[in-house]
């Protein structure tokens, strides 16, 4: 049975109860953000005669999946989950992976029906879990609609590593009133003030990795992890086509989490000594010199990393764009600061009309102290 949330359908009925169940189990799902990947963020509820025994989320990867520790939390209080309604927010899997398949163990337990937000972009599941289920006797109900669109904008990253091979590229902008992402001498740091920066790092926390231009590490020295929120550091990547940056770079840090993509057949003596200060040096196919984007973007997915957030410089993320590899835009704007130098995002898309130009949906903007932020979905990327 396919239910569409929006229609309401059943006035006052059945499926706003599912979707009030379903946004619990989402927020749940939300507690792994930035925990789960490869894996991605699940939330459970478990309902029996109108009442919730039994709640639960996937919180790492390894770690149990959603179903069970749900299943386990009802136990725990006492519940037999026999003829109960289990609301997941992803189509429980079906294939032993680090843990057995949820789905044998829904039938294991004679839940009576499975409510699902989403099926399971993994070709390892896709609707095996449902058939699973369904094939038991269980009744399945998958809801669309804009829970399901939630449910999918969650776990975009691993949505796109699934269906398009590569990580869900956001791109971070800090510019001036006018436009310039940095001075002529290349200097980008503290464009913006505290509560943008505050801003910016509860995004590295939210992704697996954040990538910037070797150009940024020469001319700021960033560090590029998690300091003014509490979270979890993210991967570091640094597109470095002939391997300039220096083995000193406090990018590198000292927790193995500092990737140097790089063009085929780079200095051996130099990734040498970037080895031997603690990064990992990736040689990535490469056209006329230059890391090729996608082949970036691919290995990347193959480390594991579902969600990517790009923050320059100027070229890197007019790179992104240029090549339609960008698919989330966040641009903060020092709403008191005028550059007049330097460089902004030059795409060189040749638009002849300004309705042609590159659009944010859905966007929305915010004050953050004297600086500016808008976001939105990038009109260039693939749909979920
Ligand atoms: C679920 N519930 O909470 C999660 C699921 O290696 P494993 O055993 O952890 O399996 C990982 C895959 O299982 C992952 O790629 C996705 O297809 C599914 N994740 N499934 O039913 C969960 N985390
Ligand atoms: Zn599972």
């Amino acid at each position: 049975m396919r239910i569409k949330y929006s229609q309401q359908n059943f006035p006052g009925g059945i499926t706003i109860i599912h979707t009030e169940y379903m946004s619990r189990a989402l927020s749940l799902a939300r507690n792994g953000l930035g925990r789960t990947s490869p894996n991605p963020m699940v939330g459970c509820v478990i309902v029996k005669d109108g009442q919730i025994i039994g709640t639960g989320w996937h919180h790492k990867c390894g770690n149990p999946h959603a179903e069970i520790e749900a299943i386990n939390d009802a136990h725990s209080r006492g519940h037999d989950v026999r003829g109960s309604t289990v609301y997941v927010t992803l189509e429980p899997c079906s294939h032993y992976g680090k843990t057995p398949p949820c789905a044998n163990r829904l039938v294991a337990e004679w839940v009576g029906h499975v409510v699902t937000a989403m099926r399971d972009p993994n070709p390892k599941v896709n609707g095996r879990g449902i058939s699973i289920l369904r094939e038991a006797g269980i009744t399945v109900t998958e809801l669309e609609g804009e829970i399901t669109e939630s449910a999918k904008f969650l776990n975009k990253g691993f949505v796109f590593v699934h269906k398009y091979g590569r990580p869900f590229v956001s791109l971070k902008a800090a510019m001036s009133l006018d436009g310039r992402m940095n001075l002529a001498n290349g200097s980008s740091k503290w464009i913006t003030g505290l509560e943008a920066r505050t801003e910016a790092h509860r995004m590295r926390a939210e992704n697996d990795a954040v990538l910037v231009g070797v150009g940024t590490v020469l001319a700021d020295d960033p560090e590029l992890t998690v300091r003014l929120v509490d979270g979890v550091n993210p991967m570091r990547v640094i597109l470095d086509s002939r391997l300039r940056t220096p083995p000193s770079a406090k990018v590198i840090g000292t927790d193995g989490k500092c990737i140097i993509l790089t063009a085929e057949n780079s200095d051996r003596q130099q990734k040498k000594a970037l080895e031997d200060s603690g990064a990992k040096v990736e040689e990535v196919p490469s056209s006329g010199g230059h890391v090729d984007l996608f082949q970036a973007l691919r290995t990347l997915a193959g480390l594991g990393v579902l969600t990517l957030m790009a923050e320059g410089g100027p070229e890197v993320l007019s790179a992104f764009l240029r090549e339609g590899l960008a698919d989330y835009m966040r641009i903060f704007t020092a709403s008191a600061k005028i550059f007049g130098e330097g460089r902004g995002l030059d795409v060189g898309a040749g638009f002849r009309d300004v309705k042609a130009a590159f659009t944010l949906t859905g966007a929305r903007t915010l004050i953050l102290g004297g600086d500016i932020m808008t976001e939105g979905r990038l009109s260039c990327s693939p749909g979920l």
